[in-house]
């Protein structure tokens, strides 16, 4: 008998409650839950596919163990076995920082990814972290940690509330929406403008959301910081800074008068290819506004100045006193958030602490750049020690992440990762990534675990909270993921065999131990055993969102205030509880060391020069490519779902029509495009959707390497945009990878290649 599940959507930031029809193992159907606080029912094209995901046979059951050569079916025990002896021996005799610890994407989109890996580094002691924030978010991180004290506190546009959006290189409609968790961004933008606001898009490509829009600027690639810096700087000469409430909590405004001084429309026009007047336009309209919000998104974050990029998206927030208030750019406040602490100052942002081997690339939020793994692990060992040791990288710990194809030159990376003394890596998938494994450990397919967004609701628009449990029981011979990282921690960690759930007590007792020393928490002098003992849950994972949540801004402190929350709280409510819209949180929220917004900080500051010289090249000389995302996709793993794949949903590039005439490109033909890193074949579409002056190619694509098990993403591999870069190009504040706005060159290729050149 076919029965009914709830499970929330992890193929997106939007976390939509579905509802998932289950026979026997399999999901059979999927449709929103229209019950659920948040979502309303929404579905996307992608989350209706859930079930054939879920039940994709490429997946993995078993994990492999590499046997002469050969990655072969084994025990969980053979494989936990096969971690202990492969990753100890590194460590000690390379030291700790020889192991890297490599992350991904979906790890904000599983409780294991959020409650284990922080237990991972710690055990390791690794200062070896890569994650995929390097090649999308991290200048954010940078900015926030800078200007609020803390690299988490980012805000987000009060979609429901605002009157006008400024919207820089997101792309919500194909995206459905990030760093901005919104279940139905389309909806939501269409109420924006139905309720009278206006919503402005800048995007060198005229995207689904562009076309949405009131206005829609096609800038050129790279260029959104001089055209925020003109946007500030218009704000000032016109008198039209009003901090309002916001004025006693933030210092710099004046410096940061100064530092945009130079910046004029005019100045910017040419190199953003965009009329002095519509830059000056857009900054009376963001002044006008009753209330606005500033949001950029990967094209603001993953270009060659996107520190400075994200930091004045903020700046404009503040300056036009829409930061923190209704209507503007909110900080949202999560049921596991740590409860708010009095207003004072903190310890401060710092950056820098460590350096790569390498290149000596500093670190930020305590990561390396994930484009410097491949330099990392071949670079022979050296005396230059920037805290590091002189080790390379010599094991890898891989959860989650497909660096091979989602960063930098994957060809360097495969080499590199070939040459390990040992990997691991947990994944659903043998890929271009986990084929060099020596231990590959698979998750069990989503259905089949519990789920909460210790990541998303941090970053949504209404504060809100849900739990699912597993909508299909574990196989039989399948291992929850939170008890695969949990004795992953215990094998890398020289505790191998011990129980898993003393990995969770560790981390109970840890956070309990300090709670209770903090005056302000209303657990304060308590007995942390005691605590400990109220925790409800079926296992380690619950209970400890069962103290979160009772910690939490809302939670019941143990007693304190019996309606909080808890466990059981969610448990009740299926389909979650709404905490209500977002509300002001500063100045609790700043922890910089002065207690205010600190506008100007000195190291964005000193990349201004930067920002300024850049204004001295020619801008029309150069052809640049951008990324695009497609609805039905998700970064490098979902190729492999029939149901997604065709269609527009294709590997090709974006040419505008002028430039395909001039370059001799005829649409449907193909194209070599070659850069500093490489060079790949690819079928041209000639659109303007594009602007002159840009093409346009996904990533994640590029699935004809051996040895993998992807019979449908092999079917129809595409190309590695990716193998275009060399991995030197970062934004040197965040050691982010430049992957929008570089530079490339195209020429006609007569046939069609037979296989790609690498
Ligand atoms: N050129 C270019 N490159 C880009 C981007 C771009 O815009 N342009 N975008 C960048 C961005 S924003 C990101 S976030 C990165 C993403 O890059 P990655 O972090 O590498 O993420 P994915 O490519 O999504 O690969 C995810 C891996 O996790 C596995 N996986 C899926 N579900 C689970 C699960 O439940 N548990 C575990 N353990 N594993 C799972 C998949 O099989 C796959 O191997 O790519 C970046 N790369
Ligand atoms: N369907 C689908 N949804 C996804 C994903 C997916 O792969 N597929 N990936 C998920 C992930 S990991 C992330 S991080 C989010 C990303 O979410 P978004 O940031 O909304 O995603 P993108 O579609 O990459 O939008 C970036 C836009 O920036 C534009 N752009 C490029 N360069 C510039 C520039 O220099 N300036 C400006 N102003 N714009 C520029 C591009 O043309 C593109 O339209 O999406 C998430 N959701
Ligand atoms: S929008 Fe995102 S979370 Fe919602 S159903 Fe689609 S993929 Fe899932
Ligand atoms: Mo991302």
């Amino acid at each position: 008998m076919p029965r009914t599940a709830l499970r929330i959507c992890p193929l997106c930031e939007a976390t939509c409650g579905l509802t998932l029809t289950v026979e026997g193992p399999r999901v059979t159907g999927v449709r929103g839950d229209k019950d659920d606080v948040f979502s309303h029912g929404f579905i996307c094209p992608k989350g209706a596919s859930f079930g054939a995901a879920d039940g994709d046979p490429d997946r993995l059951r078993r994990p492999l163990v590499r046997k002469n050569g050969t990655l072969e079916e084994a025990s969980w025990e053979e494989a936990f076995d096969a971690v202990a002896a492969g990753i100890r021996p590194v460590v000690e005799r390379y030291g700790p920082h020889a192991v890297g610890v490599v992350l991904g994407n979906p790890n904000v989109h599983t409780m294991a990814g959020a409650l284990y890996p922080p237990l991972l580094l710690a055990g390791l002691g690794t200062r070896s972290l890569f994650t995929a924030s390097t090649v999308d978010q991290m200048p954010k991180h940078v900015s926030s940690g800078l200007l609020f004290g803390d690299a988490l506190a980012i805000p987000v546009p009060d979609l429901d509330r605002t009157d006008h959006l400024l919207m820089l290189g997101a792309n919500p409609l194909d995206s459905n929406g990030s760093l901005c968790t919104a279940p139905d961004f389309p909806g939501r933008l269409k109420a924006l403008r139905a309720r009278g606001g206006t919503l402005t898009v800048v995007d060198p490509r005229r995207t689904r959301t562009a076309k949405l829009a009131d206005r829609h600027v096609a800038i050129r690639p790279g260029t959104d910081a001089l055209l925020l810096a003109a946007m500030a700087q218009v704000l000032f000469a016109d008198g039209l800074v009003a901090l309002g409430g916001l004025a006693e909590h933030v210092t710099g405004v004046g410096q940061v008068a100064d530092a945009v001084r130079d910046f004029t429309p005019e100045a910017v026009a040419a190199a953003c290819d965009v009329p002095a007047a519509t830059i000056r336009e857009l900054a009376r309209e963001l002044a006008a506004a009753p209330t606005a919000a500033v949001y950029g998104r990967v094209g603001a974050s993953t270009v060659a100045f996107g520190t400075l990029t994200c930091w004045l998206v903020d700046v404009l927030n503040v300056l036009t006193g829409n930061l923190d208030r209704p209507g503007g750019a909110m900080f949202p406040l999560a049921a596991t958030d740590r409860a708010p602490r009095p207003a004072g100052p903190g310890k401060g942002f710092a950056l820098g602490r460590w350096r790569s081997r390498a290149s000596g690339h500093p670190e930020a939020k305590g990561e390396l750049p994930i484009a410097a793994l491949a330099e990392e692990i071949d670079t022979p060992p050296r005396a230059d020690d920037g805290g590091l040791g002189a080790s390379p990288v010599r094991a890898v710990v891989a959860v989650a992440t497909n660096p091979v194809l989602s960063a930098p030159d994957g060809d360097r990376l495969d080499k590199a990762l070939s040459s390990l003394d040992f990997m691991v890596s947990v994944d659903p998938y043998l890929n271009e990534t986990s084929r060099h494994a020596h231990v590959v450990l698979p998750p069990p397919p989503p259905s089949q675990s519990a789920h909460h967004d210790f990541a998303f609701n941090a970053f949504a628009v209404r504060n809100q909270v849900r739990y699912t449990r597993p909508a299909v029981p574990l196989e039989e011979g399948r291992m929850a993921e939170t008890e695969i990282l949990a004795r992953l921690v215990l094998a890398a960690t020289g505790m191998h065999g011990a129980d898993p759930e003393a990995v969770d007590d560790l981390a109970i007792d840890r956070t309990l131990g300090k709670a209770v020393t903090e005056p302000h928490a209303r657990v304060h002098g308590r007995d942390p055993k005691e605590l400990a003992g109220l925790l409800t849950g079926e296992n380690g994972p619950e209970r400890r969102l069962d103290m979160m949540l009772r910690l939490g801004p809302y939670g019941d402190g143990f007693g304190a205030d019996p309606d909080g929350l808890g466990l059981r709280s969610l448990l009740d409510h299926p389909h979650g509880i709404d905490l209500g819209p977002l509300g002001p949180r500063i100045p609790q929220l700043l922890k910089t060391r002065s207690g205010r917004v600190e506008l100007l900080p000195e190291p964005i500051a000193a990349d201004l020069p930067r920002l300024a010289r850049s204004l001295d090249a020619d801008p029309a000389a150069a052809l640049v490519l951008v990324g695009r995302r497609h609805l039905r996709s998700n970064n490098s793993w979902m190729h492999n779902v029939p149901a997604l794949m065709g269609g527009s949903n294709r590997c090709t590039l974006h040419v505008h029509p002028e430039d395909a005439v001039r370059l001799g490109l005829e649409d449907g033909a193909h194209a070599r495009v070659s850069a500093a890193g490489g060079e790949i074949a690819v079928p041209v579409e000639v659109t303007d959707a594009v602007r002159p002056g840009v093409v346009s190619l996904p990533h994640g694509w590029g699935h004809d390497r051996p040895g993998t098990r992807l019979t449908v993403a092999g079917a129809d591999p595409g190309a590695n945009v990716n193998q275009l870069l060399d991995g030197t190009l970062l934004d040197p504040l965040s050691g982010t990878a430049v992957l929008n706005g570089f530079p490339v060159a195209l020429t006609p290729l007569t046939s069609p290649p037979l296989a790609q050149t690498r």
